[in-house]
């Protein structure tokens, strides 16, 4: 397995909606596991496959926090929401593609999502808590959407000039 770089925003592949897709092959098998390879190394809970330039829509997720319990790594290929709860939750949100930025968003308390697993397989299954947050704010980047979307456009401009500022000193060293 490989650690993939992450895309740092901005950068136009992280507004893109990604492509669906077709059969599991061993190459996307392979994505898969990079991709998870990847965020516990991070370290985060969840990574979206535009966050490491591909252009796909593949999704995976641990979000296991209780020390000591079993890791509980998903993969999720062309996931989609199929009901949403009515009740909301609102979570400090980061990501690993705008470094050390946090900030509240809200969101459905729950939702039900159908994917093809690393299998093949399709599947569903209701997410709560951390899991429910993890699972949109990844299909977000799916769909070219950050978290920070939904914030106020002076605030959002404030953090988008910070990662200017971080990859143009990144890209000194
Ligand atoms: O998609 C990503 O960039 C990974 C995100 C996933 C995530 C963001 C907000 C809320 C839940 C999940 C994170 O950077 S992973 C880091 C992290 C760890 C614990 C809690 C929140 C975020
Ligand atoms: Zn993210």
């Amino acid at each position: 397995m490989t650690v993939r770089d992450i895309l740092i925003h901005p950068d136009p592949r992280l507004k893109k909606v990604c492509a669906p897709v077709g059969d599991i092959t061993p190459a996307l098998q392979t994505l898969a596991d990079d991709m998870l390879q990847t965020m516990y190394e991070a370290p985060g809970i969840g990574l979206a496959a535009p966050q490491v330039g591909e252009l796909k829509r593949l999704l995976v997720m641990d979000c296991v926090k209780e020390e000591g319990a079993p890791p509980r790594p998903m993969v999720l290929f062309n996931p989609e929401v199929t009901w949403a709860s009515d009740a909301t939750n609102v979570y400090e949100e980061g990501c690993l593609s705008i470094p050390d930025q946090y900030a509240d968003v809200e969101r459905p308390a729950e939702v039900k999502v159908r994917w093809t697993d690393r299998d093949g397989q399709t599947q569903e299954e209701q997410f709560d808590g951390l899991w429910a947050t993890c699972v949109q704010h990844e299909i977000d980047h799916l769909n070219g959407k950050l978290f920070i979307d939904y914030l106020k456009p002076l605030r959002r401009q404030m953090i988008t000039r910070k990662m200017v500022k971080l990859k143009r000193e990144r890209a000194r060293l």
